[in-house]
């Protein structure tokens, strides 16, 4: 069984029940006229996650695992975007106001699709979520259970938001979480850093953290 060195400490992985879970990488956090931007980001900040993503993403695919990606986002008629969501920020740039990727944070439109060089092949799951975690209101739990999923490698951005509530639900749901260091990236990289760190504190009180070279060649061999 292959390991993947990890803070605070090595990890086996049998790679039939691990799978690949690729957080929000969406054009409305990485690309300027999204959701990111509108929110007072400066969202060149994310690029460095995407070579690395890419790079397990490949390794992933080669290996046979289950890859599924997520996508933060609300249905056109907004039913399901609580309000005091919605209700934050200048009314011009909140979701559902048109952006230069369409309505910011709309299913269907161009932002909310996930960047060119991470896009789903035909065959993996893309999990359409409204909220911060992954696990809130989808069925990419029961998607796990029927695969025998125990493990997650998780990227995605942001580090502290999206990655963090997703791998604290999964945490809580008995899923072994490794959190790819250079795979996450936020708008804030002191957050990003603690972000880190409070995942793999405390003897890994919510997961472990290792950089991508670390997974992929767990994979590889
Ligand atoms: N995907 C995700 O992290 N959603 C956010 O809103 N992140 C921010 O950092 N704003």
């Amino acid at each position: 069984m292959p390991t993947i060195e990890a803070e605070p400490q090595p990890l086996d992985v049998d790679l039939a029940s691990t799978a690949l879970l690729i957080i929000d990488m969406q054009r409305d956090f990485i690309e300027p006229g999204g959701f990111g931007e509108t929110l007072g980001n400066d969202v060149s900040l994310l690029k460095a996650a995407i070579g690395p993503c890419k790079a397990t993403l490949d390794a992933a695919r080669g290996a046979g695992m289950l890859v599924v990606h997520t996508r933060e986002g609300h249905r056109p008629d907004m039913a399901d975007a609580p309000k005091a969501k919605v209700e934050r920020g200048e009314p011009s740039a909140r979701i559902g106001a048109p952006g230069p990727m369409g309505r910011i944070l709309i299913r269907g439109e161009a932002g909310h699709d996930i960047i060119a060089e991470l896009s789903p092949l035909a065959g993996e799951p893309v999990i359409d979520k409204p909220g911060k975690g992954a696990f809130y209101q989808t069925d990419l739990e029961l998607m796990l259970k029927n695969r025998g999923i125990d493990t997650l490698l998780v990227c995605g951005v942001t580090t502290e938001v999206c990655v963090n509530t997703t791998v604290r639900e999964a945490n809580d749901r008995g899923y072994r979480c490794v959190v790819l260091a250079d795979c996450c990236a936020s708008y804030f990289p002191d957050f990003h850093e603690y972000g880190l760190k409070m995942i793999k504190a405390q003897g890994g009180i919510f997961g472990w953290v290792a950089q991508s070279d670390a997974a992929i060649a767990a994979m590889a061999g």
